[in-house]
């Protein structure tokens, strides 16, 4: 579809609370992207499959305890483990649709109340996305939503902070989605960004690294 030797796929990642709809969106966009004859895998952050993945998800099932600093690092170590092969796949020309990603790993640890700064430093030098799509719903709109399981964090109070988190990380590869709106109508507005989003890399957009 492109000529220029520079031409990759997109990262995209989706954002935003508990029950904001990024599941239902992340498959959504994949089958308009393959449908327009894109090469598009949907990936998603915790990577329960890894081993670090599994201890992640016992800790978020209340299997296990650890201490905040030590599962801020699962989490980053989590993405770190996938990275080789998310830019390989990306510079081979597919685009990436990833439901969370640093963002929220920031945003979830800085609402225990460490501090942003240290949550941001293990980040450094991951792949940045090209676009961030952010889900917006007021907390208790989303806690209405149904289907809170009985994981950590997925407690009211607990996601007001980290609602407020996600408004210092804000930068100009995010784009903020109203995620109240019908399931079809927040697809419609993703699909547009979506695509200009996949032609810019197509034609040769560079890569480049959290946080920047
Ligand atoms: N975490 C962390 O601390 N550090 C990190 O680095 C990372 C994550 C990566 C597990 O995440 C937890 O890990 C998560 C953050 C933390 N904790 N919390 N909270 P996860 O990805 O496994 O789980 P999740 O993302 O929180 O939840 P989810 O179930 O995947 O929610 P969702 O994907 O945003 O929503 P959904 O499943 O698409 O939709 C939820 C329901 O709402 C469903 O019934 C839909 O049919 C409905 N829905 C969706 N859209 C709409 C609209 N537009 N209108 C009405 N109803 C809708």
């Amino acid at each position: 579809k492109n000529h220029n030797r520079n031409s990759r796929g997109a990262l995209i990642v989706l954002e935003g609370l508990d029950r904001s709809g990024k599941t239902s969106q992340s498959s959504k966009l994949l089958s308009y992207l393959e449908g327009q004859g894109y090469s598009v895998e949907s990936w998603r952050f915790p990577d329960r499959n890894t081993g670090v993945g599994q201890m992640i998800s016992s800790y978020l099932a209340n299997k296990s305890q650890l201490d905040d600093h030590a599962i801020h690092l699962l989490f980053s170590a989590n993405r770190w483990e996938k990275r080789s092969l998310m830019e390989t796949k990306l510079r081979s020309g597919t685009t990436l649709i990833v439901d969370r990603y640093s963002y929220s790993g920031v945003a979830f640890s800085s609402a225990k109340g460490l501090n942003i700064e240290w949550c941001k430093a293990p980040e450094m030098g991951l792949l940045a996305p090209d676009l961030v799509l952010y889900l917006d719903i007021p907390p208790e709109k989303a806690a209405e939503r149904g289907g809170y399981g009985g994981e950590r964090y997925e407690q009211l109070e607990f996601q007001k902070k980290v609602a407020q988190s996600y408004q210092l990380l804000h930068d100009a590869s995010w784009k903020i989605i109203d995620a109240c709106l019908p399931i079809e109508d927040v697809e419609m507005q993703l699909r547009e960004t979506v695509l200009d989003c996949v032609m810019t890399c197509q034609e040769g957009k560079s890569l480049s690294l959290l946080w920047s």
